[in-house]
């Protein structure tokens, strides 16, 4: 593969190739960046558009959207961890926009959320985020407004992309790195369906409630277009191989709302990481789980021979798009997909044995949906009540929090607290440690248990990741004391 192939494969304007046989990308110049209209005084180290783009998922399907300097996903930014960025931000819309960076350990002012008080990216208007990147690993990027009844605002646009950041101290023993977000495209608003194969509504169902509310349930958002990057399947060029790599994959969903499970037929997942931290125990899987927010990396060695269909499990969404052709050196058939054996995505088998450290307080949470009626929009509530709530979570600094999250409610969640990691200490029943994460995918009736030290002084957003369950009340704000 070619740094021309490779480009292409992901519309990643900004990666550049380092020597060695690794394709190693290095931080970005700040000279591969249009200079703005009206440029501030001093240069920012790394420029972000928003501004409409369009993306060609296939030679005769080309949808309109908003995106990052001109492409969807925007570019790959890396940052070494600890080093200072300045980030300018241009809003080329006429709405006012919130960047958000997922995953790190950021201020309220430069997290990049309205309930935190983060300052907006006015309409027309620029704003620079200046901060220090950290931790090291697999993060992102992208728009955190409300979308609301709006399909063309927040997660359902294509504003996000990869933040890689660095630790210095990658050992790079992978021949290829490869970034795949996941993404849906063309919303419309649907009655709910059925759930899909997702981890749903199997399991224990710890939280089940012994009466169900049988009202009728409301408004789904479903999808006509799928893609990896900015390519449905087929759409751009496959992704070329040779026997004996070693892949690096950086698997994100950047969907606003839909659980992935994805598989290559033949081959193996070895995950090394999940939200971007490494995990205690690498495991080999044959399917690869991610909720909306999620990032899992994953060494794949290429040991057979031929051309091969990365991609989602379901037939429907793989079928419109959510794939990626995987070609050996000189094989030339048609792709091939199969079906991979059976499996039940569970975290635990990457952890290590739980800690016994106990916490200092525990803090239940537990999330219900109200059905709205056909034609209506479901609502959430966080303990009895939708956002914003009377009182606001208190953490006191160095503080050591349980937080107990009790999904009453058919659908599975991801979860994600802003600002901090938790370490996932329990999942319906089972106990594990050392995996650190910062959304967790709590399934349909199910319960996790997270450890988290509060660290991070500040307001603190904590929400389900699904763009609609966000907006219609399952959030809630921490503050310190
Ligand atoms: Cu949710």
């Amino acid at each position: 593969m070619n740094r021309r192939d490779f480009v292409k494969l992901g519309g990643l304007a900004a990666l550049e190739l380092g020597p060695g046989r690794a394709l190693r990308a290095q931080s970005q110049p700040a000279s591969m960046q249009t200079p703005p209209a009206s440029p501030p005084a001093t240069k920012a180290d790394v420029t972000l558009r928003i501004s409409p783009v369009t993306v060609e998922l296939t030679p005769t399907h080309t949808i309109s959207t908003i995106g990052y300097n001109g492409t969807s996903p925007g570019p790959v930014l890396r940052m070494r961890e600890g080093q200072p960025v300045s980030v300018d931000v241009f809003n080329e819309t006429d709405v006012p926009e919130f960047v958000h960076w997922h995953g790190l350990f950021l201020p309220a002012e430069v997290d990049g959320v309205e309930e935190e008080a983060t300052p907006m990216v006015p309409p027309r208007g620029r704003i620079r985020y200046q901060f220090t990147p950290k931790p090291a690993g697999t993060r992102w990027y992208h728009t955190h407004v409300m979308a609301g009844s709006d399909l063309h605002r927040g997660g359902y646009t294509g504003q996000f992309g990869f933040l890689m950041i660095d630790s210095g101290n990658d050992p790079g023993k992978y021949d290829q790195e490869v970034f795949l977000a996941l993404r849906e495209w063309e919303p419309f608003f649907s009655p709910e369906a059925d759930d899909d194969d997702t981890q749903g509504s199997a399991g224990p169902q710890p939280e089940r409630p012994k009466v169900l509310d049988t009202n009728p349930a409301g408004l789904e958002v479903g999808y006509q277009m799928f893609s990896i990057n900015d390519k449905s399947l087929g759409g751009g060029e496959p992704l070329r191989v040779r026997p004996g790599q070693r892949v690096l994959m950086h698997l994100l969903n950047a969907s606003a709302s839909m659980h992935r499970r994805m598989a290559l037929p033949s081959h193996q997942f070895q995950v090394i990481a999940m939200d971007g931290n490494p995990v205690p125990i690498p495991q080999k899987v044959d399917v690869l789980e991610l909720g909306p927010g999620e990032r899992i990396d994953a060494i794949v060695e290429m040991a057979s021979p031929g051309v091969w269909i990365l991609g989602d499990t379901m037939d429907a969404d793989r079928n419109a798009g959510l794939g990626l052709v995987i070609e050996y050196a000189n094989q030339h058939k048609q792709p091939q997909w199969v079906a991979p054996p059976k499996s039940v995505w569970d975290y635990t088998i990457f952890g290590k044995p739980a800690s016994q450290t106990p916490p200092d307080q525990t803090i239940d949470m537990i999330f219900v949906k109200v059905p709205s009626g056909a034609g209506m929009f479901n609502s959430w509530t966080v303990n009895g009540k939708e956002y914003p709530h009377d009182q606001e979570f208190v953490l006191k600094k160095g503080g050591r929090y349980r937080l107990v999250f009790r999904n009453r409610s058919e659908d599975p969640h991801p979860l994600h607290m802003h600002r901090h990691s938790f370490e996932l200490v329990e999942i319906n029943g089972k106990t594990t440690g050392g995996i650190m994460k910062d959304t967790v995918v709590v399934p349909g009736y199910g319960r996790a248990s997270v450890d988290m030290i509060a660290d991070q002084p500040g307001l603190t957003l904590f929400h389900c990741h699904i763009q609609q369950h966000m907006d219609y009340g399952f959030k809630a704000l921490f503050r310190y004391a």
